[in-house]
C-alpha cells in the first residue's frame, strides 16, 4: 500500500529568478548568489528526479521574488489541490501563476476565499492529520477556512503554533515516515507531537528541521553533519543539498517543492 504523505509520482518546482536578490527575509545577512541558487535548484530537482518522480519545472517569474518557494502557495492531496492565500502581501500574486499547472494535474481545484490566511510552509501533512501552524503569515480564520476545506475531504485538521521568530511550522519541523518526525527541540517541547515518534535536529542544527522526506530519499540542507548522522542511524537515506542561498531567505527543502 502506498502512504500518500511520503510517496509521491510528481513534484512542482519553479526556478530561481534573479529577482531572487529582493526575496522577503527576516533578518538580512547578504543578498543571494543567483548562480549559487541555480545550481542548488538543480540538484535538488535532479534529486527528485532520481526517484523515478516526474519533476516539472515552472519558468522564472521575475515578477515574484520569493515564486521559486512554490510549496507556500498550495496544499495538495489525493482528493485534490487547495490553492493557499500567502500572508505575505508581495507573495499573494504567485497563487494565480500556479494554478494553471496545479489544474494540469488535479481535476479538483479548491480556492481559498478570505478573508483569513495560510501559507503552505505552515501545514503538515501527517498519515493521521493535517497540523497547520499559526504563524505571522498563518492566521486564525486561514485555519478555520481551511480546516472546513480538508473537512470536506474527511481529513482531521490540528491547528498549532509556529514558534515566535520562526517564519513557518515546517521551518522547524519535517515528516521522515507517515508517524516519524524531525523537529527542534524548541518546536517539540511545545507538545504539539505527542503520539508521533519525534527525532530531534541537533543542537545549533535547527535549520537542518526544513527537509523533506521524498520517496527513498530525505533530502537534507548540507552542513549538519550531526542531524545527518541521526538520520542515517534510523535508516534514512539522507542527501544533502547545498541551501546556502535559499537560507538567506528563510528557505530550506520544503519551500521548494509542490509534491504529490
Ligand atoms: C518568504 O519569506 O516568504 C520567503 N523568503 C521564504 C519562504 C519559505 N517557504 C517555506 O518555507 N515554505
Amino acid at each position: 500500500m502506498t502512504d500518500p504523505t511520503i510517496e509521491f509520482t510528481r513534484a512542482i518546482t519553479r526556478r530561481p529568478s534573479a529577482s531572487i536578490t529582493s526575496g522577503l527575509r527576516a533578518m538580512d545577512i547578504g543578498a543571494p548568489d543567483l548562480e549559487q541558487m541555480q545550481r542548488d535548484h538543480g540538484a535538488y530537482v535532479a534529486t527528485l528526479r532520481e526517484t523515478g518522480a516526474k519533476i516539472v519545472e515552472l519558468p522564472a517569474l521575475d515578477a515574484y521574488p520569493d515564486s521559486v518557494f512554490v510549496e507556500d502557495t498550495a496544499l495538495c492531496l489525493p482528493q485534490g489541490a487547495i490553492m493557499m492565500r500567502p500572508g505575505a502581501a508581495s507573495r499573494a500574486g504567485e497563487v494565480a501563476e500556479m494554478r494553471p499547472a496545479i489544474e494540469d494535474h488535479f481535476d479538483n481545484v479548491l480556492e481559498m476565499q478570505g478573508p483569513g490566511f495560510v501559507e503552505g510552509g505552515d501545514i503538515l501533512v501527517t498519515s493521521q492529520e493535517i497540523l497547520v501552524g499559526r504563524s505571522e503569515r498563518t492566521d486564525a480564520q486561514g485555519v478555520a477556512e481551511l480546516k472546513d476545506l480538508v473537512g470536506t475531504w474527511g481529513y482531521t485538521l490540528r491547528e498549532v503554533h509556529t514558534p515566535k521568530g520562526v517564519l513557518h511550522f515546517k521551518t522547524d519541523c519535517s515528516l521522515l515516515d507517515g508517524n516519524t518526525i524531525l523537529s527542534t527541540q524548541r518546536l517539540d517541547a511545545s507538545g504539539c507531537f505527542e503520539g508521533y515518534r519525534v527525532l530531534h535536529t541537533a543542537l545549533g542544527e535547527e535549520a537542518a528541521a526544513n527537509s523533506i522526506r521524498f520517496n527513498q530519499f530525505v533530502l537534507m540542507p548540507a552542513g549538519f553533519p550531526k542531524t545527518a548522522a541521526t538520520l542515517r542511524g534510523h535508516g534514512f537515506e539522507v542527501r544533502e543539498i547545498n541551501n546556502s542561498e535559499c537560507a538567506k531567505l528563510d528557505g530550506g527543502m520544503s519551500c521548494l517543492s509542490l509534491r504529490f
